[in-house]
Order: C-alpha cells, then sequence, then structure tokens
C-alpha cells in the first residue's frame, strides 16, 4: 500500500510536510479546474520525491452523465488519458453523480475538542450547498437510474478502451451522500450491487473502484467484508470515517469514528491491495477557518501518521 495525497493548495509547503510524513504519492485534480498543465504538477510532485499517480476530481464529465454531450467532454477526456498516458500516471478516479458533486449540509459540525467537520441531513438538502464548482447548471434536470446506466455504458464503451491504450486505470468512486436520490436525480452507484453490475458492464482490469471508506460506511454496509467482497477490483482507497446512516451523518477523525480501521486495513492487505490510498475529507483544525472544508492541511498531517501507522502495523503482521 503506498500512502497518497492530494494537497489543497500544492503549495512548496505542504508538498514538504507530506514528503516528510512519509507520503509516496501525489493525486492532482483535473488540469483543466487548477490550470497547470498535468506535467508541470508531475514534474513539481517529483522535486518533492513524490509520484503522481492518480488524477481526480471534477472532471468534464457532467453533461457524459446526462447523455448531453455534443462531443467536447469526450474529446476532453480523451486527451486527458493520452496525456495520463504520456506521463505514466495509471490512475483516473471518477464519479458518476449526476448534478453534483459530494454534498454537505453543514460544514461546521463538531468534532473532538472544536474540530470541525463535514456533515449531511436530508431534511436540511433544500439548503444544502455543493461544495464543487462543477454543481452549477443542470439543476433542474431529473434522470432515471435506467437513462443513467445507459450514458455509462456509452460513457465507458468511449473511454475505456482509451484507457486501456494509454495504460491508465478507471476507477469509480460511489455517490456521497449513496441516496437512491438526489434532487430529482436516481443514483447508481450507491450500493455495492451498483459496483458489481459496473464491474460487469465493462470487464476490465482498467475498469476499477475507488473504494471511498467513509461512503461506504454511510451505505451501512460492513467494511472489512465489502473490501473482501469487491477485492481485486478495489485498485484506490479514499480512507476515512464517518458516523450514520446516508440520509443523516457526519464525517470523524480517522481514530473517532465507528469503523474498526485496523481491521479495515487488515482487510485492504488480505485483499492484495497494493495501490494509493489517500486521507479523504479531514477535520478542519484550531486556526484553520479559511480553508477549504474537508481539505485543510492538519487533520491531514494527523491522518498520515494514523494511516502509516494502521499501514506498518498490518503490512508486517503485528496485528493479525
Ligand atoms: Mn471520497
Amino acid at each position: 500500500m503506498r500512502l497518497a495525497t492530494v494537497l489543497t493548495p500544492p503549495t512548496d509547503e505542504n508538498f514538504i510536510l507530506a514528503a516528510q510524513c512519509g507520503v509516496t504519492d501525489f493525486v492532482a485534480r483535473y488540469p483543466g479546474i487548477t490550470g497547470e498543465p498535468l506535467a508541470v504538477s508531475h514534474q513539481r510532485a517529483k522535486s518533492f520525491g513524490l509520484n503522481l499517480s492518480v488524477v481526480e476530481g471534477y472532471l468534464p464529465i457532467e453533461e457524459l452523465k446526462l447523455g448531453l454531450d455534443d462531443g467536447r467532454e469526450l474529446a476532453a477526456m480523451k486527451a486527458l488519458l493520452a496525456e495520463m498516458g504520456d506521463l505514466g500516471v495509471p490512475l483516473l478516479c471518477y464519479n458518476f453523480m449526476a448534478g453534483t458533486d459530494w454534498v454537505r449540509t453543514n460544514v461546521a459540525a463538531p468534532e473532538r475538542a472544536g474540530a470541525k467537520v463535514t456533515a449531511f441531513r436530508l431534511a436540511d438538502a433544500e439548503k444544502a450547498m455543493s461544495l464543487s464548482s462543477t454543481a452549477q447548471g443542470r439543476m433542474n434536470e431529473t434522470i432515471t437510474a435506467e437513462a443513467l446506466w445507459r450514458n455509462f455504458a456509452r460513457f465507458l464503451d468511449e473511454l475505456l478502451p482509451v484507457a486501456e491504450r494509454f495504460g491508465v486505470t478507471l476507477v469509480a468512486h460511489p455517490d456521497d451522500p449513496p441516496l437512491p436520490q438526489f434532487l430529482g436525480k436516481d443514483r447508481i452507484l450507491n450500493c455495492v450491487e451498483g459496483f458489481e453490475r459496473l464491474m460487469q458492464l465493462a470487464p476490465s482490469p482498467h475498469n476499477a473502484i475507488c473504494f471511498c471508506q467513509g461512503t461506504f460506511a454511510t451505505m451501512g454496509v460492513d467494511i472489512p467484508a465489502t473490501i473482501r467482497r469487491l477485492g481485486p477490483h478495489i485498485k484506490y482507497v479514499h480512507f476515512r470515517d464517518a458516523r450514520g446512516a446516508a440520509s443523516d451523518f457526519a464525517e470523524t477523525f480517522h481514530d473517532n469514528g465507528p469503523t474498526d480501521m485496523a481491521v479495515a486495513m487488515r482487510a485492504y492487505r488480505d485483499i492484495g491491495f497494493t495501490g494509493p490510498m489517500r486521507p479523504d475529507h479531514v477535520p478542519q483544525m484550531h486556526g484553520e477557518d479559511d480553508g477549504e472544508q474537508g481539505y485543510t492541511m492538519l487533520g491531514r498531517l494527523f491522518a498520515y501518521g494514523y494511516m502509516r501507522g494502521l499501514m506498518q502495523a498490518v503490512e508486517r503482521g503485528r496485528t493479525s
């Protein structure tokens, strides 16, 4: 297993802190959003001793999800895959939620000693705020699960062969929150069966899963059993925890949620997972009030140490 991270922002200081904590893999956001060419991110990461191994977040696929792309999104995605191939970046993480990215209704829920976490309550969804810049537009469209699956099949028909050619694996992130429907749009990657259907839809080692553990926790499933069930299809992990269910939950510090994280880590080891694993959303800590919710740095430093401790424990066999 390799300790990975996003850095928001990807400043020299944040790169140095991550490298000092033992992080080896860097996760870049879609270059069209950050404005930084992928080759530059790749080189920058390398200069701090990190490998750029994942591109993730805010991809140009919103029209593709709705079946409304005029060809521009497809072209942008194919260009991205080619660029990733050139640089040897192996994983592209995407989601298939229509109309929104991840959504929370509270970005300052209390965690330990005044730290703040994000939380979601369906009852408050009318005031739901999307934390994504891509969530604008198409808010009034509706879409059924079957239409989404049709669009998903077309998406894979077009992009999977290109990904295969360039040595890139597409990893699908679950719908967050994993509700059956949200804002008039059905959701399809909201349960384990949805991921099994996706794997059957296009069987290929390049069609794989991002196991966002916090999202699976809010599905109410047994985490270690689900890691074993999805097994070799898991190629990338978002490591975090949440307390509650899809319609009402709050995130937690890594050591303060309901999931036995050591048992989860053992399950990743047991399925032979050797890919990148990153802390996902983290609590906003003292002095970080103006940071991007879920993506501030101090909570991440805590997470690096916690995760590295668990990784070393299971990989050296001390907890088995
Ligand atoms: Mn995630």
